[in-house]
């Protein structure tokens, strides 16, 4: 049976992120990034919902929507989310008692549970700004707090100290200025996940979803982006007039390419392989994600 057909005899919607394949983003029910897909999951009338995206992404959905059945068309890890262990996170706790903990969506369950609030590359100095504290444990990604720190009073300190998402780190400066000598009249728009050298030389620093509402409203019409390879599907589709080039044709995250037509095919026949979360894990993890819908929502 086809995923269309499927999809009507389960009740069920596919969300799809971003960075996925192109083909997949053409068959989703909705696109976007990890706290949108999340909130939309919240939104629909539906018994299952297919997400495809990574494991932290997955989490999110399944902690917003007890209620609701999440599948995953394969596993799949996001390698930023690893860098954080419980021991130094612990560590970095009992070392500075005073500061509050805001924690990138980019983590899993386990470690949203230490959490004051959550935050996205698009809300992270809102939310930052909004604790009580000079001081801010911020993880786990170094280059999204360097970027913070540059926006905000607050001490920043990262936790752990050097953890990056290898897909944004391998866009180098090197391939920053070949692509600027080819497409001298571009703009600059590049991700907070990628290193400080990268986003002192963009002219506009944004998360995924923030990238295609700046290119929409700017006057330029050509674009060097800087971030995983899936958005350029996403850029052309809703701006077939304007030109998007990939700073480096290097910045593809295997995980968010391990899921096929064939696999969503197969999850929604099978309903193999359930999200569960521990119910401990959920109930607290929750409460630092619902605290930043709520500071990003006033
Ligand atoms: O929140 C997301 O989906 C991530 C990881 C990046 C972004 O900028 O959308």
């Amino acid at each position: 049976m086809r995923i269309k057909d499927l999809k009507k005899e389960k009740n069920a919607i596919i969300l799809a992120h971003n960075y996925v394949r192109p083909e997949i983003q053409d068959i989703a029910d909705f696109v976007g990034d990890s706290l949108e897909l999340a909130l939309k999951a919240s939104k629909v009338d539906a018994d299952l919902i297919l997400f495809c995206g990574v494991d932290f992404m997955a989490e999110t959905i399944a902690i917003l929507n007890p209620s609701k059945k999440v599948l995953v068309p394969d596993i799949a890890t996001c390698s930023l989310a690893q860098m954080l262990d419980t021991d130094s996170l612990l560590d970095y706790k009992k070392l500075y008692p005073d500061a509050k903990v805001v924690l990138y969506i980019n983590t899993l369950a386990k470690h949203k549970i230490y959490a004051d609030a959550i935050c996205t590359s698009s809300n992270a100095p809102e939310i930052v700004d909004s604790m009580d504290s000079d001081k801010v444990l911020f993880g786990p990604d170094i280059n999204l707090a360097r970027y913070v720190a540059n926006k905000t009073s607050k001490e920043i300190i990262p936790v752990p100290r050097y953890g990056f998402c290898s897909t944004h780190y391998q866009i180098t400066i090197n391939d920053l200025s070949t692509a600027v000598k080819k497409h001298p009249n571009a703009e600059i728009v590049v991700h907070p996940e990628c290193t400080e050298d990268i986003q002192k030389k963009a002219d506009v620093i944004a998360s995924t979803s923030g990238i295609i509402r700046y290119c929409k409203r700017s006057n330029k019409e050509e674009f060097l982006i800087g971030t995983e390879i899936g958005l350029i599907h996403r850029l052309k589709r809703e701006m077939p007039d304007k030109e998007f080039y990939m700073i480096s044709k290097f910045s593809v995250c295997p995980s968010m390419k391990i899921h096929t037509l064939d696999k969503i095919e197969r999850a929604l026949k099978t309903e193999i392989i359930n999200v569960t979360i521990d119910k401990n894990i959920a109930s607290k993890a929750v409460i630092p994600i619902k605290r930043m819908i709520e500071i990003t929502s006033n």
